[in-house]
């Protein structure tokens, strides 16, 4: 009986009314407070990094507040929710951001100063947490920011990995993978609920009864685990609404494993505690591809089973029907890494809530949406039915079930079309049956998209062709974006004080489109020189993050060439370094008095994670730093031309690189990049993009203008033709003498390691070049020409890089957001009332 406090009269009302104080004396005795209190270290002398940790959790206090009374009010207002699962956050370093967004950034920097500590210094005891690969992860982590800053009421639901993506370093060369244990000092940010715990089963036998004349089934697991929440405050932008990432982690549940222990195994019977707890413990550190490891299913099962248990509970406490949970409900699955979820609850409903079959697949369908990340065949999720139906038995009866009956409406529809019938349905059958996962995605959601609208449209036109000619009303175009707080705002001050002044105000951080209303600055010279400065100011910062972790000393004046992403043959780092080795022979070529006159000096950097198997990804790498090691060395080249392995590319080294970048480069085989959202970021960060006809760089040409973009290649159309043609004949009738001569260099040890990279080269040479790259490699060279000319204009230059950030307001993923709650989640907004601001109006 908790006591409930009565708002005119009670006192414990006057004393929940106030929310803590911002001024300087009250921010720093928050943080001298936590100092003492929280952390138990004496408040006359502490480090750097526990001053991180009491000014985080200072802010964690106010983010708090704002956290409570967000939910609290949906409650009241009884909203609709969206839930948005995934197996992946790249949230990034949370201090900056919160700052930012509470719009306390300057009050805090003024008050530690004040106390003889520098703001961003403190910014950078932070661990980056990295629980995701690459753009599908970081994805989930823009939506966030932009749900809260639009206020729509929404959960992320996550796991809790204890280890998130290996920590990268490069060792003679090569990449090394350590284990990044990212909670070893603690995490400030996260609320730990014990009372948030769901049951998770596995395994075990599935048993029907005959109840009242109906058949019942039961399922009881053989390994019961426990999930517990974890939550993690997500503000938006100037607006007091935060919403809540949750992610699960496992623990042991409380029944013992009493079996054991009886017969006497003490130890027996802790191991599979341990177990359950190992389940959380490591981010899978693939991008997009699939690798079919029961572990995997575990997690995924877990993050749906608790988040589905958790929404049912809170969906019940309002005691509605269960007709209204569409209503009430909309699942976002992030990718088919959740697609469990949609058999969990017609599981649930059908089992334990006893609705009819029809009745439940009515709510599942009109509830859950999905969201595709990649046409790639190697990504594609297949579950073997004999691992799937040994860990979740029930699970994949159901699975039978759904498919029974779409394949009967198939063929109601196409009498004898087995075509149809075998790609449209859920299993896969062969030597080694499995589980479709897009298929059962596609068959239990009401909307399917694209990340952008040449990947959408290559849905609906290959990949889920029949479907799409079944349904074509289910498919849509989603194309992604990103936030502008992070990768503006918080990555490049210099930037965000200019546009500031640009506009008058910040409206830009919320309303990115604004920022077209201003082209006709893109000419004014005292704009351009600001421009310029601001990015000279962004390239002496990596200079000296390069210096320090590389030990290269960069030429300010060089042009600052960068491709940072996830090393993949179909993203082509290859083709970008086999460039720059052409570059090279060339300069070397090039009498010396003439060189600099021909070239413009470039420092060119990589940066990007390799799958831990995946050896050519690895080989690529190799390639990157022995180029490197040779041209950085070669007094005959001097600063003209230096090439960097950035190590260990994360969120929090991008918000350093990308607003320091000149070209940016996004150049994989047309039609494999579904999106891309980095080019975006680039984009807005005034970089030029060289680039193919691929993902969103597309619609990037539109917005931006092809003449303010370096666009060269195959177009997607052309791709199967040109492989065709490469088919069965030798790599020396279709490489170019351009890329024969690299080639050649590259085989005649030129830059050692001959094993690997003569492996390396043979992707191309006898594999028939998959990903087009000897085709694409001369227009690549004459697009990289038209860079080195440009460069030589500054203003012009200059001019173009301001187009590029006034025209990438399409990018925000606040417009992303709002399409997708408008035209899939049926999801309107709800602004709780601000009390700084009622509190003004008082
Ligand atoms: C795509 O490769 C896209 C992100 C986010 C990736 C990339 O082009 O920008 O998703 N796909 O939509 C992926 O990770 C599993 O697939």
């Amino acid at each position: 009986n908790t006591p409930v406090a009565n708002q005119s009269t009670n006192k414990i009302w006057k004393l929940m009314e106030k929310y803590l104080p911002n001024t300087k004396e009250a921010i720093q005795s928050s943080v001298v407070n936590h100092v003492e209190y929280t952390l138990a270290k004496t408040r006359f002398d502490f480090t750097l990094l526990h001053c991180y940790q009491a000014v985080s959790h200072s802010v964690r206090d106010r983010l708090i507040e704002a956290f409570n009374d967000t939910y609290q009010y949906f409650n009241n207002k009884d909203v609709k929710y969206v839930y948005y699962l995934s197996l992946e956050y790249l949230i990034g370093r949370c201090l900056q951001n919160a700052l930012v967004n509470l719009e306390l950034e300057s009050q805090y920097k003024e008050a530690m100063l004040d106390m003889g500590y520098n703001l961003e210094s403190v910014y950078e005891q932070e661990v980056d947490p990295a629980l995701g690969n690459g753009g599908l992860g970081r994805l989930a982590a823009c939506f966030l920011d932009s749900m809260a800053t639009l206020n729509y009421p929404a959960w992320g639901y996550g796991l809790r990995y204890s280890y998130g993506i290996f920590r990268q370093q490069i060792k003679d060369g090569y990449q090394v993978e350590v284990p990044d244990y990212w909670l070893d000092r603690g995490n400030p940010w996260e609320i730990e609920r014990l009372d948030v715990n769901f049951q998770i089963k596995f395994y075990g036998a599935v048993t029907k009864k005959v109840q009242d004349g109906k058949e019942r089934t039961t399922w009881e697991g053989s390994e019961i685990i426990v999930a517990r929440a974890y939550d993690n405050p997500a503000p938006g932008y100037n607006t007091f609404n935060t919403i809540n990432l949750r992610l699960w982690r496992s623990l042991p549940s409380s029944e013992f494993d009493f079996k054991s222990f009886n017969q006497g195994d003490y130890f027996k019977a802790l191991e599979s505690r341990q177990r359950a707890e190992f389940i959380t413990s490591v981010l899978y550190p693939n991008d997009s591809t699939y690798a079919g490891k029961e572990l995997r299913l575990k997690q995924q099962y877990l993050l749906v089973s608790a988040t589905i248990q958790d929404a049912i509970r809170r969906f019940k406490k309002k005691r509605k029907e269960w007709k209204e949970w569409p209503k009430y409900n909309a699942l976002q699955l992030n990718d088919t890494h959740p697609a469990l979820a949609i058999v969990e609850l017609m599981r649930i409903l059908i089992d334990i809530e006893g609705l009819e079959y029809e009745d439940a697949w009515e709510l599942v369908y009109n509830s859950f949406a999905y969201t595709n990340h990649t046409i790639l065949p190697e990504a594609l999720e297949k579950w073997g039915v004999e691992l799937l139906g040994n860990l979740l038995p029930r699970h994949l009866e159901i699975i039978y079930n759904i498919n029974h009956i779409f394949l009967e409406k198939i063929s109601r529809k196409y009498p004898n079309d087995w075509r149809k019938l075998s790609t449209l349905s859920l299993v896969e059958e062969g030597t080694h049956k499995t589980i479709r996962m897009a298929n059962l995605s596609i068959v239990g959601s009401h909307a399917v998209n694209g990340v952008a609208a040449l990947h959408s449209q290559l849905l609906t036109t290959t990949l889920f062709k029949d479907f799409y000619e079944l349904r074509p009303t289910k498919f849509q175009n989603k194309t992604n974006g990103v936030t502008p707080r992070r990768w503006i705002r918080c990555a490049n001050p210099g930037l965000s004080a200019l546009l500031n002044d640009v506009v008058g105000s910040d409206d830009w951080v919320i309303d990115m489109d604004i920022l077209k209303n201003f082209q006709k600055i893109a000419d004014d010279p005292a704009i351009q020189n600001r421009w310029m400065q601001v990015k000279r100011q962004n390239k002496e910062k990596l200079y000296w993050w390069v210096k320090e972790r590389c030990g290269v000393d960069l030429n300010l004046d060089s042009l600052f060439d960068i491709q940072v992403k996830r090393i993949h043959e179909y993203k082509r780092q290859l083709m970008n370094i086999l460039y720059v080795i052409r570059r090279y022979l060339d300069i070397k070529k090039t009498p010396a008095e003439e060189r600099r006159k021909l070239f413009v000096p470039r420092s060119i950097m990589f940066g990007g994670k390799a799958a831990p198997g995946y050896i050519t990804a690895k080989r690529i790498i190799r390639l990157v730093n022995a180029v490197s090691q040779k041209v950085n060395n070669d007094q005959e080249i001097g600063d003209l031309l230096k090439v960097v392995f950035l190590p260990n590319y994360n969120v929090s080294n991008a918000q350093v690189i990308i607003p320091a970048s000149e070209l940016s480069q996004h150049i994989s085989t047309a039609g494999l990049e579904a999106s891309g959202t980095s080019n975006m970021k680039f984009v807005m960060n005034g970089c030029l993009i060289i680039g193919t006809m691929d993902g969103a760089n597309v619609e990037i040409a539109e917005e931006v203008g092809e003449e303010n973009m370096f666009i060269f290649g195959a177009r997607v159309e052309q791709v199967e033709e040109l492989r065709n043609k490469m088919r069965n004949s030798n790599y020396r009738d279709y490489f170019g003498p351009r890329l024969t001569e690299v080639c050649d260099a590259i085989s005649n040890d030129l830059f050692g390691y001959k094993y690997d990279l003569d492996a390396l080269l043979d992707t191309i040479r006898n594999k028939n070049d998959y990903y087009i790259l000897a085709a694409d490699f001369e227009s690549y060279c004459e697009a990289q020409q038209r860079v080195d000319n440009l460069y030589k204009n500054k203003s012009e230059w200059t001019k173009k890089s301001i187009l590029n950030t006034l025209r990438s307001g399409k990018f925000s993923s606040d417009r992303t957001i709002r399409q997708y709650a408008e035209e899939i989640w049926d999801l309107e907004p709800c602004e709780i009332p601000n009390p700084s601001k009622s509190e003004q109006e008082r």
